[in-house]
């Protein structure tokens, strides 16, 4: 009889419950869970070799530092800690007043794990600093941004009611590979084969998800905020507008309306180059939606106009009306919120806004490398792998070897930890007590506390134990007998030991994920330590959403008691729990003031200003490449092995036929990709579903890989050196990934031999 054990799939941000069964340190074998409550036994084609994960000749087993040489030599973690301590310290006593510290921190979570977060806040903290970057600061900001204009918060994040709408309209994202809500496939499969629920799919390439829809609307690239806006002002026009629920919920639609009417539709639609005949039939199923949910991704929020594309798709349900009815977009609870609310605080280096607690990810090289008194002079990597995934990579690279100090910590030998002076290995996400705060669901929403299927590999230590003996190190813990103390507390008066720790906590507010680790961590069972940062969020949860928590438990108790049992059940249910399930007009009281504000006037004013004339290509760079697709067999950086690539093994260009010849290219040859930032060589492929002059290459590729000889090879495109990190939206800094001006080239003899040569040395090792 099969063992199988509960964890959850850590390849895309769904993660979904899986069943494992092991042999010792190995995933041998892979279903969905279907007693997770969420993904109730969902899977798709990624991971049934998850154990390539955690197991691969680049899995870290010791602390490295850099030699003076550029090489990494292996440290004691005690060497590599009391060192980066001292740096660290130096660094903090040698930082003037008036700055926002000088650590810049990376990442803090991947896809499926962000315990580590938690005690990076802390480091953070102990070192002033409030310079965050992240993924989200590279794709959600501005979401965030236009969330905090219309309903008065950036933590107030949005939902999709997908399984029960009758009408997805899906813009610039794919589903069907990409994910980005539960059991996607099935759901996207049930609205085709349900004659009464409609699909509008929105990408310039008839995407997979796109070939299923009832209306495809492929739009030249990037004129996203063109035809939204045409079609926005088509649905008021025809009547639209939901006048009860504009006038019961919301400021400011006259100015908004006053914005649309004024939309010359015919020549925005003309600009995105879609077909009048298939924008009418979109309009008809908009107007006769009984409940509409709008599911959008990086197609617009990496595209052109990233911003004002994320408020137009949130003014295409909120003025229609399918906001926070079943099917229809709404908020969400949060067990504990994964970003932090910003009040307009700016970068005095590049004057970027903090949005969501973050600066944009493509300013990091301009933080590091200014000539500015106030300038970021250490880099804190964690769970990220920016020198593959930052736009810009040459400027990453630069800004990792120009600051004082690198650290990165990860499971992997990463390009980015190649580049550290530091690296620290972390157990990985099999390894510990892990779980991710993308809980996104309304009206029920879920969490799932993962336990550890191994023992840390040896040499690595858990997130919680690495910041938490650094801070140690720095002094910023209190001393053992106090920590003795607050355990005692901890267990047999845990409901108090906020009160118990309080005269510590005031001295140094931020360590508290350490102090509580340290603490209450020790009282809980079966080394779950690291989920004791989980405990203040729970009784904060359970304050913020009472009558949601005590239904979805099933229990009345409130208040302390609320929270401590809601704690004791995360910590009781390996398959994940619903934590929060509200009624549906609670909604409202999720944000600031229970009305949206409908009208933004910065949005406003940008949508007036656009103008189809001056949208114009650059005839050097005609192409519009999609620089980081999502497909069958990508997942961001977190699966390196090249065996697992189950197709696309060398992450080819795509493009369609006419596309490659009038480079000169047939499909298989080598193809040279050429920005205004950058060059690399790609494999070519002919794919006639992208639309004319729109190329594509895929995400999560250009590893750098053990070639099994003592030499390392490159796998796939790296992406990111063709990124022009100044080619980005004015608010939020998002680069425009979706929509790259390139061209393609033939390649030299030599860029071709060399690309030949690397992709024969990986398919040696798929083969292995
Ligand atoms: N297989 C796989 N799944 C993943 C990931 C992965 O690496 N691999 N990564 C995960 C992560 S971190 C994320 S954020 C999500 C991203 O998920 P998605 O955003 O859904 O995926 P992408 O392929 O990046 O881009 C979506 C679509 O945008 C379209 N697009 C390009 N330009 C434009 C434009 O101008 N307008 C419009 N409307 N569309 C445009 C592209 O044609 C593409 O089909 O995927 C997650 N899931
Ligand atoms: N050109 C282009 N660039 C892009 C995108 C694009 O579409 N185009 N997409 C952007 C998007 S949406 C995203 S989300 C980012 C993703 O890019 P990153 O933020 O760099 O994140 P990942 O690629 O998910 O890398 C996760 C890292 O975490 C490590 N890791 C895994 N588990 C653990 C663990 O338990 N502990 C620690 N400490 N480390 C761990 C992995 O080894 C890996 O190095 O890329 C962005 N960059
Ligand atoms: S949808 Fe995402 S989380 Fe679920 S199995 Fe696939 S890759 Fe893993
Ligand atoms: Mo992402």
């Amino acid at each position: 009889m099969t063992d199988w054990h509960k964890t959850a799939c850590s390849l895309c941000y769904v993660n979904c419950g899986l069943e494992v069964a092991i042999d010792q340190r190995a995933i041998t074998r892979v279903r969905g869970d279907k007693e997770n409550p969420r993904t109730r036994g969902y899977l798709c084609q990624k991971p049934q070799r998850l154990t390539w994960y955690g197991d691969h000749p680049d899995r870290l087993t010791t602390p490295l530092r850099r030699r003076p040489d550029g090489g990494h030599e292996p440290v004691d973690w005690d060497t590599a800690l009391t060192e980066i301590a001292g740096r660290l310290r130096d660094i903090r006593d040698t930082t003037g007043p008036g700055g926002p510290g000088a650590l810049a921190y990376v990442g803090g979570g991947g896809q499926g794990n962000h315990s580590g977060g938690a005690y990076g806040n802390a480091l953070m903290s102990w070192m002033n600093s409030t310079r965050f970057f992240g993924a989200l600061s590279q794709e959600k900001t501005g979401d965030f941004w236009v969330n905090g204009k219309l309903f008065g918060g950036q933590v107030c994040h949005t939902s999709e009611g997908v399984e029960e709408c009758d009408l997805l309209v899906a813009i610039g994202c794919n589903p069907w590979q990409a994910h980005g809500f539960n059991r996607a496939r099935t759901e996207v499969n049930g609205i085709k084969n349900d004659p009464g629920r409609k699909m509008i799919v929105i990408d310039p390439r008839r995407t997979e998800t796109a070939d299923m829809a009832d209306v495809h609307l492929p739009l030249r690239p990037g004129t996203d905020a063109y035809l939204l806006g045409a079609i926005l002002a088509l649905v008021v026009r025809r009547g639209g507008a939901d006048e009860a629920f504009l006038r019961d919920h919301t400021e400011g639609y006259e100015e908004v309306a006053d914005a649309l009417l004024r939309i010359p539709v015919a020549e925005w639609i003309a600009h995105a180059e879609v077909e009048w005949s298939d924008v009418e039939r979109a309009v008809e199923l908009i107007l006769a939606a009984r409940a509409m949910t709008v599911r959008v991704e990086l197609g617009v929020q990496q595209g052109r106009n990233s911003t004002l594309n994320s408020y137009l798709e949130k003014l295409l349900y909120l003025v229609t009306g399918h906001f926070g009815r079943p099917g229809t977009n709404a908020l969400h609870s949060w067990l504990i919120p994964l970003w932090k609310e910003s009040h307009g605080e700016r970068s005095q280096i590049t004057g970027f806004e903090y949005i969501g607690g973050y600066l944009p990810m493509n300013t990091l090289a301009e933080e590091v490398l200014a000539d500015h008194p106030h300038r970021a002079r250490a880099v804190w990597v964690d769970s990220s792998n920016p020198a593959n995934t930052a736009a810009d990579t040459a400027s990453v690279e630069r800004a990792l070897a120009e600051c004082e100090l690198s650290v990165v910590v990860d499971i992997a030998y990463t390009e980015t930890a190649a580049l550290a002076e530091y690296v620290l290995p972390a157990a990985s996400q099999h390894e510990k007590w892990e779980w991710a705060f993308f809980d996104f669901e309304w009206p029920t929403n879920y969490f799932q506390l993962r336990r550890p299927l191994f023992a840390p590999l040896p040499g690595t230590l858990v997130e919680a134990e690495i910041y938490t003996r650094l801070l140690e190190k720095l002094g910023a813990l209190p001393d053992r007998a106090e920590l003795d103390r607050l355990t005692e507390l901890a267990r047999t008066d845990r409901p108090n030991l906020l009160r118990h720790a309080a005269a510590t906590l005031r001295k140094a507010p931020g360590i508290a994920p350490a102090l509580l680790y340290r603490t209450l961590g020790r009282t809980l069972p079966e080394g779950a330590a690291s989920a004791a940062v989980l405990w203040p969020g729970c009784h904060t949860a359970a304050r913020r959403l009472g009558p949601a928590v005590q239904r979805a438990l099933g229990t009345e108790a409130s208040g302390t008691a609320l929270g401590e049992e809601l704690f004791d059940r995360v910590l009781r249910s390996p398959s994940g729990l619903a934590f929060s399930e509200h009624r549906y007009d609670e909604v409202w009281s999720l944000m600031r003031s229970e009305r949206v504000t409908l009208a933004v006037p910065e949005l406003l004013a940008w949508l007036t200003s656009l103008d189809p004339a001056a949208d114009r290509r650059d005839p050097d760079f005609p192409l519009s490449l999609v620089n980081g697709q999502r497909r069958s067999h990508n997942a961001n950086q977190i699966l390196r092995p090249p065996a697992w690539r189950k197709s696309d093994p060398d992450g080819a260009l795509r493009a369609r036929s006419e596309d490659l010849s009038a480079a000169g290219v047939a499909p298989g040859d080598w193809v040279a990709v050429v920005s205004r930032t950058g060059r690399l060589v790609a494999r070519a492929e002919a794919d006639e579903t992208l639309r004319a002059g729109q190329v594509a290459l895929p995400h999560g590729f250009g590893m750098s890989v053990p070639d099994g000889r003592g030499g390392r090879v490159t796998h796939g495109p790296r992406i990111n050196l063709l990124t022009d990190a100044a080619d980005r939206d004015p608010i939020a800094g998002t680069p425009h990934h979706k929509d790259m001006p390139v061209r393609l080239e033939r390649p030299t003899p030599e860029e071709r031999e060399t690309a030949q040569r690397d992709s024969d040395r990986v398919h040696a090792l798929m083969r292995t």
